[in-house]
């Protein structure tokens, strides 16, 4: 018997009765939302349901906030449902955006250190974004396989310097049932822009988390609610014609600094000793 499981499942049926009950819900509606559900699997958007309804940046808090919460490290974040395994492996200063000149050149630099203000050698970025248009490249046939996203590896410093190009803001649900509910409801469906990054290093543990992108027409109504003050980036203007030659650009470029820092590895469980038998 799991009794969480058994509590759970006991109080999440006395608050849909509660539901029910207050809204005196018809066979008509129930069977719509039952058509609902059913459509949220069809198009494999559970993830994009509990992210609009809160759900997902509440758990992300509950999963991955309170361990560190006496340490100053960078605020982790959700995931989103466009992560891909296996980006390419790059050394700083690495582009993600090689054809960058359909976008706004943005240049993201700074240090993954420990908690203690350490370098953390050779710590990798995992670095995945939508493009000027607010697509991501697995969702968009006009870009090339992996554009916008990386691995970038640190120097012995921690150090890492990033060029890709602003991204627009992003709508979720552009298609299929969460898309429709939302509008149904009068609530938007976008998100600011951002930048989403997993950041590691060897004995320290990972964190995944966005940046946002300053003075984003949607900062303040996230459609799911993710934004944190100390994840929004703050943006430079860099006309100086050398920096632009040396990164072989014919236009100003943004430009921003970001250091993460990383928790200490929890410790994992002490292992049972063996035993030896002779
Ligand atoms: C996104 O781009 C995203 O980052 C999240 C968390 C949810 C939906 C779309
Ligand atoms: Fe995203």
């Amino acid at each position: 018997m799991d009794t969480r499981l058994a509590a759970i499942t006991a109080k999440f049926t006395q608050y849909l009765h509660e539901l029910v009950e207050e809204f005196q819900v018809t066979e008509e509606e129930l069977f719509k939302a039952i058509d609902f559900f059913t459509e949220v699997g069809k198009k494999n958007q559970y993830m994009l349901l509990s992210d609009v309804l809160g759900i997902s940046v509440k758990v992300d808090e509950i999963t991955n906030g309170p361990h560190h919460h006496h340490l100053e490290v960078t605020h982790h974040n959700v995931e989103g449902p466009l992560y891909r395994d296996g980006a390419p492996l790059l050394k700083t200063p690495a582009n993600i955006c090689p054809e960058y000149s359909k976008g706004d050149v943005l240049v993201v630099s700074g240090q993954v250190l420990s908690n203690d203000k350490q370098p953390i050698a050779h710590a990798e970025l995992d670095v995945w974004q939508a493009n000027e248009h607010g697509y991501y490249e697995n969702e968009d046939q006009d870009q090339p396989e992996f554009n916008l996203r990386g691995r970038v590896q640190c120097d012995a410093e921690g150090r890492f310097e990033v060029q890709t190009i602003v991204p627009a803001p992003y709508e979720i649900g552009r298609t299929g049932p969460v898309g429709d509910l939302l509008k149904k409801v009068d609530r938007h469906s976008w998100r600011p822009a951002h930048i989403h990054f997993k950041v590691s290093g060897e004995g320290f543990d990972s964190i995944t988390t966005q940046l946002f992108i300053p003075d984003d027409p949607w900062i303040e109504s996230d459609s799911i609610g993710a934004v944190k003050e100390s994840l929004i980036l703050k943006f430079e203007t860099c006309e100086n014609e050398s920096e632009m030659l040396e990164r072989g650009l014919d236009k100003p470029f943004f430009k921003t600094n970001y250091n993460f820092t990383l928790p200490p590895k929890v410790d994992a469980p002490a292992q049972e000793k063996e035993i030896s038998h002779l």
